[in-house]
């Protein structure tokens, strides 16, 4: 196992809409995050995962990227993003970007051709089919729309778009498609960046021939077709390819986000080598609570299952390497999903918890922007409030059918848009993050819960996050320790062991609301505790509701 600066150091997610907004536009820009690069340092991040900020008309919020070498004009220029780039380099940090290649937006030149006809030099660049008998050209479900097809009547053709109409899927097959991307990803990597979080892509190549799904059809008639489009064979050959072309000889990284992949599989990406990706962003702790119909429906999770899945992943990659987050973008937030919120003190309490449990595990955690201030989802009133594409599609389709009022439920509890109101700052207008309106609302909490409140409050989650990373950053054996798990039959606590040669930690979580029995014997019960939620605990005594304790043995 080698050591590398990125398993070493904690990720920061910054979806830059949200964070801070340097102009009073109401939207968050590169200058905005430049003004809180301090804060990051401050808290003892190490490096910075950038959602998409290249141009783009935001049918998905940055995810349909119409030029991937030009940045979004409400985000700022190019000039303004070598600043940002140089000022997180000065504070010795690094910075990682979102590279969006399994599709663009149908805006983006190539597409722009592409559509114009099939003799147009760029229409290979894009997934085309006749259709068949009369409809599409198979049975395949998008991720926002009921088909993935879209139909073009310039050329009686249908293209393919597994997420919205307005982000058709690449044709990787195409070698100068490959060519482009690889290109690109060089010149990001010579302006000086340090790594890219890869967007689905594992999806990037589907089956010859694009074969029906087998799986039951959703309520629109249309069927999720992972096993033609996710995990192929010649995704591992591009993948190969990506590497040699463009990470060899940089001191450069790359976490993929792979949904659908299986602990089983995960391996085939992460080989000890890196001949592929480095990490990746795994979906089985996501979908805890997704029923057999998917995100919205919603069932509730149990201790025993997050203990397995995340002990699944441990030992899984015990000879590559995990990514660690409770929550990102697309996700509500963890404290209102897997803590507590509706009471101030468990709020604080349960986020604590839940940061001792996941930045201690093996792997390198990603924190995303709020959640180190315990930030909860949002009381959204009604769909107006809403801005996100998925949501507002399902809440439609939804709808049609009569169930809005069921959808609505799922969408407080599940929808993006949680994640996405703005960081709140202080208990000024607009949470301080912008002099005028924001894009989207606020969360009505931002009065109690903001950065600046936190940092003031000895016990705040902020304070707590702040321990806990320096806690990390300071001991190789909580990095490069190995994990086990004990007590795995308890029913409520999480109880796992990181070590290193001599030095010896014991991570004690309880994860229910409920008070939770503890008997440790020798040598745990003679350990110190160096961190914990709670004060004046002992180590080897019953767990109050979500009390976490780090206990370091010898
Ligand atoms: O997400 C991929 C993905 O699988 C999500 O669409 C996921 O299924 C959904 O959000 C869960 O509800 C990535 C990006 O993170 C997301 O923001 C984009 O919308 C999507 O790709 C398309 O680029
Ligand atoms: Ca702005």
């Amino acid at each position: 196992m080698t050591n590398a600066w990125w398993k070493e150091c904690v990720f920061y997610q910054i979806y830059p809409r949200s964070f801070m907004d340097s102009n009073g536009d109401g939207i968050g820009d590169l200058n905005g995050i430049i003004s809180k690069l301090d804060y990051l340092k401050w808290l003892g991040i190490g490096a910075i995962w950038l959602n998409p900020v290249y141009d783009s008309p935001n049918d998905d919020m940055g995810y349909d990227i119409r030029d991937y070498e030009k940045i979004m004009t409400e985000f700022g220029t190019m000039m303004d993003f070598e600043r940002l780039l140089a000022a997180v380099h000065q504070r010795g940090m690094r910075l990682i970007m979102d590279l969006v290649v399994n599709h663009s937006s149908d805006e983006h030149a190539w597409f722009v051709e592409s559509r114009k006809g099939k003799d147009n030099p760029y229409r290979d660049y894009y997934i085309w089919r006749p259709g068949k008998n009369g409809g599409e050209p198979n049975n395949w479900a998008s991720f926002f729309t009921p088909s993935a097809w879209k139909y073009d009547p310039a050329s009686d053709e249908w293209y393919l778009h597994l997420f919205s109409e307005k982000q058709p899927d690449l044709n990787w097959e195409n070698p100068q498609v490959r060519e482009e991307v690889f290109g690109m990803i060089n010149r990001w990597f010579d302006r000086g960046i340090d790594g890219f979080r890869m967007d689905v892509i594992n999806l990037i190549g589907k089956k010859p021939g694009l074969p029906d799904g087998g799986k039951a059809p959703n309520a629109s008639g249309y069927v999720m077709a992972d096993e033609h489009f996710a995990n192929q064979p010649k995704t591992h050959v591009y993948l190969q390819e990506m590497r040699k072309r463009c990470f060899d000889g940089r001191d450069v990284m790359c976490v993929g986000e792979t949904p659908f992949v299986t602990q089983e599989i995960a391996p085939d990406y992460l080989t000890p080598e890196g001949t592929e990706l480095d990490m990746l962003f795994q979906f089985e702790l996501m979908d805890i609570d997704s029923g057999a119909y998917g995100k919205w429906d919603i069932v509730p999770w149990r201790p025993e299952k997050l203990k397995s899945i995340l002990s699944g992943w441990q030992d899984a990659l015990r000879d590559s390497w995990n990514s660690l987050f409770w929550a990102n973008h697309d996700q509500p937030r963890p404290v209102s999903r897997f803590g507590c919120d509706d009471n101030e003190e468990l709020r604080v309490r349960s986020a604590k918890m839940l940061a001792t449990l996941m930045l201690l595990l093996r792997g390198t955690p990603f924190i995303y922007q709020g959640e180190e201030i315990g930030m909860t989802n949002t009381p959204f009133s009604d769909p107006s409030e809403l801005r996100d594409i998925e949501s507002l599609r399902f809440y439609e389709i939804a709808a049609g059918r009569g169930e809005a009022a069921q959808a609505w439920h799922s969408i407080l509890a599940k929808g993006r848009d949680n994640a996405r109101t703005p960081m709140q700052w202080d208990d000024s207008a607009n949470a301080g993050f912008s002099a005028s309106a924001p894009w989207i609302r606020v969360n009505p909490n931002y009065p109690t819960i903001n950065v600046q409140a936190a940092q003031a409050d000895p016990n705040s989650i902020l304070n707590y996050y702040r321990a806990l990373i320096a806690l990390r950053n300071s001991h190789p054996s909580l990095i490069y320790g190995d994990y086990a798990e004990i007590l795995n039959d308890h029913p409520q606590l999480y109880a796992y062991m990181r070590g290193l040669n001599d030095v010896k930690w014991l991570i004690l979580i309880n994860l229910t609301g409920e008070q939770a029995s503890l008997e440790l014997s020798a040598p745990f019960a003679e350990g110190q505790i160096m961190l914990s939620n709670l004060d004046g605990r002992l180590v080897n005594e019953d767990l109050l509701p979500y009390e976490a304790r780090v206990v370091r043995i010898g």
